[in-house]
């Protein structure tokens, strides 16, 4: 029997080029949780960014903090995934009997994080708590348009398609799924982004108790200007959902709760997530030949329309419907790794977010949420329509 009283959680912070201050108070407000064992700062590598995190994790004194560099685990380009597989191999090895994920950016970072998260495990017994809160009608743009519309697809019927933030950074691991995706070798080899979204597949497919708690006042963390900043995560993201198609489906019996749903606080209302002229700017640069030969490819109708972009911005066409026959194609054919398969699949992916933000955000923020989930419902739908699986 372990002793109530003892602490038996560890929190883990992946981090890479983050402000020291941001890093550090979460670290003090992790360490100085009651619940909390000890604390870990995965670096993604033995750098300067490293040093400044350890220095001022030793003014930190309110419980044990370590910092150190993430391990060469995966197969793809090192990055966060290394970091939590890195964090998930040692945790498996010692003795915590929970183990939180938390990204080391989050500027609104508090214990609330930490107690939603073992309140759900105590009361209800999940072994997976998956954070999630209100986004901007124009940010989530890969988990709304990538992430979700894939899991819909390839997976309806289960949870997957239910999920709010499938690619959610900030969980809490009981010690079986610790164990399990620490020696599950799919996992281990998502050395990228693609690791939210492969450790989202396996926790369920495993058939883990999952609950989904609300952080009502949203994540405030680093945000982003023109889309490119993050193109190797749309890519990533896209080529771990792509990955998952024949992997095993969660049973739809899987026990699953989540709290009801809240509404957003009135600034991120208000907030326009990314530059969109910049932004629309990107669709015209740099086509390579081979790029090119790549949208020649696609079924007839849509072809013309991408090529359009050649000369000028065009986007109205790209809607749901259209982006779901897009993704259908990037699924047989995608390839990570070679350059125009990457450039053009960003490129479509641009096509869709600013289609969207251009026409349905304008809606207004309930209206365009409403209008997302309502597309998650219709990929999954046309999934079962089809037969698929
Ligand atoms: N250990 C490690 N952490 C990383 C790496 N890349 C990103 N991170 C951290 O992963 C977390 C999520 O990254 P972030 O850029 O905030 O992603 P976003 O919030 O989805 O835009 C942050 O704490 C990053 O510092 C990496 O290569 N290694
Ligand atoms: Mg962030």
């Amino acid at each position: 029997m372990t002793d109530p009283r003892r602490p038996t959680s560890l929190v883990v912070f992946p981090f890479k080029q983050e402000e020291v201050s941001v890093v550090a108070s979460n670290l003090r407000i992790a360490s100085a949780h009651e619940s909390v064992a000890e604390v870990w700062a995965v670096a993604a590598a033995e750098d300067a960014a490293m040093a400044a995190v350890q220095s001022a994790a030793e003014d930190i004194h309110e419980g044990p903090i370590r910092v150190f560099a993430q391990e060469r685990l995966g197969s793809l380009r090192s990055g966060k995934g290394d970091g939590m597989n890195t964090a998930l191999a040692r945790a498996a090895e010692s003795g915590f009997g929970r183990v939180h994920f938390y990204d080391a950016d989050i500027t609104n970072f508090d214990r609330s994080w930490i107690d939603g998260a073992e309140a759900a495990a105590d009361d209800g017994g999940y072994q997976v708590v998956r954070h999630r809160f209100p986004r901007a009608s124009t940010d989530a743009m890969i988990t709304w348009m990538i992430t979700r519309p894939l899991l819909a697809k390839q997976f309806p019927g289960t949870v997957l398609p239910s999920l709010g933030q499938p690619l959610g950074g900030e969980l809490l691991l009981g010690r079986s799924a610790v164990e399990a995706l620490a020696s599950d070798r799919f996992v281990r080899a998502r050395s990228d982004w693609g690791i939210d979204t492969v450790i989202t597949h396996a926790t369920a497919s495993l058939g883990f108790p999952m609950y989904e708690h609300n952080v009502l006042d949203g994540k405030r963390h680093a945000l982003y200007g023109r889309l490119d900043e993050i193109r190797a995560m749309a890519i990533e993201c896209l080529d771990a959902a792509i990955s998952l198609r024949d992997r095993a489906r969660p049973s739809s019996t899987g026990l699953f709760a989540a709290d009801p749903p809240a509404p957003a606080p009135s600034d991120l209302k208000h907030t326009v997530a990314y530059d969109v002229g910049p932004t629309i700017e990107l669709l015209t640069e740099g086509w390579s030949p081979e790029e090119q030969g790549l949208a020649e490819s696609f079924p007839a109708g849509l072809r013309d329309e991408i090529l359009a972009n050649i000369d000028a911005p065009s986007f109205d066409f790209m809607t749901a419907e259209v982006w779901g026959e897009t993704l259908d194609t990037l699924g047989s054919g995608f390839v990570l790794g070679d350059a125009a398969w990457e450039s053009l699949a960003f490129r479509l992916w641009l096509m869709r977010v600013l289609a969207y933000t251009t026409k349905e955000a304008l809606w207004g923020y309930d209206a365009a949420i409403g209008y997302l989930e309502q597309t998650i419902r219709d990929y999954e739908k046309g999934a079962d329509h089809h037969g698929h699986r």
